[in-house]
């Protein structure tokens, strides 16, 4: 455990909160603290509370979920007073370490749920942020919020509410009815435009519980969207260990990210706002093309890495991008699939972020887990490559590469890599009938599944027939020499 009171004697190579931390207020509340949103917003959160006046705009983390993984969280950073250290890795050279103290308060919601719809109706609290995942914003294919989601329906039908959304409608009532003021609501997930995806999440779920709270709320919330964007490997037990010795603290829940960071942020904060332009994060109207090049560069260039790679038998990203195979997979789709389509705001240039991009995988110093990254896959390739996929095919395009991804997420759902190695499938929206067509003999009828509908990619013949031969493929000789086949077809014109 790291003892707040031992802060001042760390050693001179870790840097610590620079302002005092007994001042400091609770002014933002964040649902679901996982290590990005530690290694990401607290880190602007600890470098806006060293500016003067800044002392209202600590966090209040708020653990939902009732499971023992955040039971455990909720000790340890219970245990020490919110503090947690981080390892940054540059590509080369000297990490950077520190302890954040940005996190001041910690409630775990199962625990104590009215403390926490008591706390978020403190008018102290002027902005709830969420790290929910893209699954947990409950909205179908269509984009229609799950009104019949078991844990939904459960809060919908009384009681102190345990959802997100839930637990958001029920502290803005109580503040609507104290004549308090409502909080803005900033999703800081990866999701094509994730102000009015949360937005949308949340009226919906208003407006089943009572219609006048949600017109109240659609007047006075605001939901800025926002691009986020750092690199945070998981933490196992062993990183847990490695850590400590490299930092020399005995951190219950330490974590480490690479040294970039990036967050874009649409200035509109319906109760006020820490001076967060002063400490690198940047403000415009224009998210949405920050955003979009963001997820389907970034983020499906992970999941084009992730998918395949972990067939071919890879685990690590750099290790990953050290197979020429992979490293040319991803440079064709990054240079030809995803980044002429790219609306990119003028001072971006897609070719320079792609290269970023490329070298950021490449660094041998943050161990990121292909498996992470594939986690959830058939809620997140719908946010980072449907649009993509849908342009090209509509376009006429070169839809190989997609094809061979969508064929690598199918076989991957049974397991089992190239070498007959078994790795742990965590795919929660995937369902038994997604299960059953993926098992299909004809191999086409797995364009059915539930993470690709509404893509319009299975309508096409050439997709849908390369999308089938990729699968036999994949299935007869493995995808290490199916990518192999695709490669050389590329380069033969
Ligand atoms: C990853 C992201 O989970 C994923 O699919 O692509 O977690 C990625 O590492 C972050 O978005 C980087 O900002």
């Amino acid at each position: 455990m790291i003892d707040p009171a031992t802060l001042p004697s760390l050693p001179a190579s870790v840097a610590r909160p620079a302002y005092d931390r007994s001042k400091v207020k609770a002014g933002i509340a964040h649902l679901s603290v996982g290590n990005f949103h530690r290694a990401h917003q607290a880190v602007y959160i600890d470098r806006v509370l060293a500016l003067p006046g800044h002392e209202g705009w600590g966090i209040l983390g708020i653990g939902l979920m009732d499971v023992e993984g955040e039971r455990a969280k909720a000790r340890a950073l219970q245990g020490q007073g919110g503090l947690y250290s981080l390892v940054a890795y540059p590509p080369e050279g000297t990490p950077e370490v520190s302890v954040v103290g940005a996190i001041v308060e910690y409630l775990h919601a199962p625990a104590d749920p009215e403390a926490v719809l008591k706390r978020l109706a403190d008018p102290a609290i002027r902005i709830v942020t969420l790290t929910v995942t893209e699954g947990g914003y409950n909205i179908d294919e269509t984009g229609t919020f799950k009104l019949d989601d078991p844990a939904v329906a459960k809060d919908l039908a009384g009681g102190l509410p345990a959802t997100s959304f839930g637990v958001m409608t029920e502290a803005l009532r109580r503040r609507r009815d104290a004549g308090t003021k409502p909080f803005t609501v900033m999703s800081c997930d990866n999701l094509r435009h994730n102000g009015g995806v949360v937005k949308n999440a949340l009226l919906s779920y208003a407006r089943a519980k009572d219609p006048a709270l949600a017109a109240w709320i659609e007047a006075e919330v605001t939901f800025p969207s926002c691009m986020v964007d750092r690199i945070t490997p998981a933490v196992g037990p062993a990183d847990r260990e490695r850590l400590n010795a490299e930092t020399g603290l005995d951190d219950a829940s330490p974590i480490f990210a690479e040294d970039f960071i990036q967050w874009v942020v649409e200035d509109k904060f319906c109760d006020g706002r820490p001076e967060l332009e002063k400490v690198g994060v940047e403000f415009t109207d224009a998210v949405d093309a920050y955003e979009q090049v963001k997820l389907r560069m970034l983020n499906a260039s992970h999941s084009m890495m992730s998918f395949p790679g972990i067939l071919l038998g890879h685990r690590i990203v750099h290790l990953a991008m050290q197979d020429p195979d992979v490293d040319a997979l991803l440079e064709q789709f990054l240079s030809r699939d995803a980044g002429p389509l790219l609306d990119a705001p003028p001072s971006m240039s897609v070719g320079q972020y792609k290269d970023l991009l490329l070298s950021r995988y490449r660094n041998p110093a943050i161990g990121d887990q292909l498996l992470r990254i594939a986690s959830d896959g058939a809620s997140k390739l719908p946010q980072f490559v449907q649009d993509t996929a849908r342009e090209v095919v509509q376009r006429g395009g070169d839809g190989r590469r997609i094809a061979f991804l969508l064929a690598c997420f199918t076989e991957y759902l049974r397991g089992v890599d190239d070498r007959g190695d078994s790795f742990p499938v965590v795919e929660p929206m995937v369902t038994e009938a997604d299960r059953a067509l993926a098992a299909k003999p004809d191999l086409r009828e797995g364009l059915g599944l539930g993470a690709f509908k509404g893509w319009g990619v299975a309508e096409h013949e050439g997709f849908a027939s390369d999308y089938a031969r990729y699968r036999a493929s994949i299935q007869e000789k493995g995808a290490g020499a199916t990518l192999k086949d695709l490669l050389a077809a590329v380069a033969a014109g």
